[in-house]
């Protein structure tokens, strides 16, 4: 068994990594840094193997990268994908917030995630069987100030998701959006302040986040699921976080 993990460097993509190897598949981890990767295969071994990917590259770019995969890590052998790659830049309001950030996040969360998902598709469906595990998030569902392109990129995954199962519908291909609320111990808050790992660490004074093993141990009872069982979404937050009532602001 095979699985595809993108996003495989750090946090929820290591996690992942390790958990579905001790249930016995082999993995490809995708991501940008060769050296994170080269020190998750040291610890992993040979059932693991390096791909140096940046799922924001253009679609053509990412096609030769998964055609150059080696035989017995092949994309036509792939049963499960993760698409794990994906970040929050900013929290800045929507007239402050800046451009560039926002297009990143378009690059990866959507067009990556799009890009990786179609590559891989035409494979599972040849044989009637395989796995698509998106990362969405709770900010694709609520609204929150500042959560602006951030949660419409995982809304886009939510319905996306849902709209793979109307077309995948007949050909035994499964997805689920797994959707997490607040996570600690990730580079997830660090990248979103730009580096501000002080920033990030206040928002989580106090509280008990999600870790990076929450969402591994979801993916794993996910893929351990039998074949007739399509688990459509999750949402998870910690029992630390909950909803604001909605804002009513007073008439200046
Ligand atoms: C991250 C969850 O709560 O920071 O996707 O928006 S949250």
């Amino acid at each position: 068994m095979l699985a595809l993990v993108t996003g495989a460097s750090a946090g929820f993509g290591v996690a992942i990594c390790k958990s579905l190897i001790q249930q016995g598949y082999r993995v490809i981890g995708a991501a940008r840094r060769l050296d994170k990767l080269q020190q998750l295969q040291a610890e992993l071994g040979a059932d693991f193997f390096p791909l140096v990917l940046d799922v924001s590259a253009d679609h053509h770019t990412l096609e030769a990268c998964l055609k150059q995969l080696p035989a017995d890590f092949g994309l036509d052998q792939i049963m499960v994908l993760v698409n794990n790659a994906g970040l929050a830049l900013g929290l800045d309001a929507a007239d402050q917030a800046n451009l560039d950030d926002w297009n990143t996040m378009i690059d990866t969360n959507t067009k990556g995630l799009i890009n990786m998902t179609r590559l891989v598709l035409p494979y599972m469906v040849k044989r009637q069987t395989g796995l698509i595990i998106n990362l969405g998030s709770i900010a694709g569902t609520y609204p929150y100030p500042g959560g602006n392109v951030y949660g419409a990129t995982k809304a886009f995954v939510a319905q996306f998701s849902l709209n793979l199962r109307a077309d995948l519908a007949g050909t035994g291909v499964r997805v689920t959006n797994i959707e997490p609320g607040l996570c600690g111990g990730t580079e997830f808050s660090v990248v979103r302040f730009h580096g501000d790992a002080e920033k990030a660490e206040q928002l989580y004074q106090n509280t008990q986040p999600l870790v990076a093993e929450d969402i591994a141990n979801t993916v794993a009872w996910v893929v351990s699921q039998p074949p007739h069982i399509n688990i459509n979404r999750i949402e998870i937050m910690p029992t630390s976080q909950s909803f604001n009532p909605l804002k009513v602001t007073p008439i200046a």
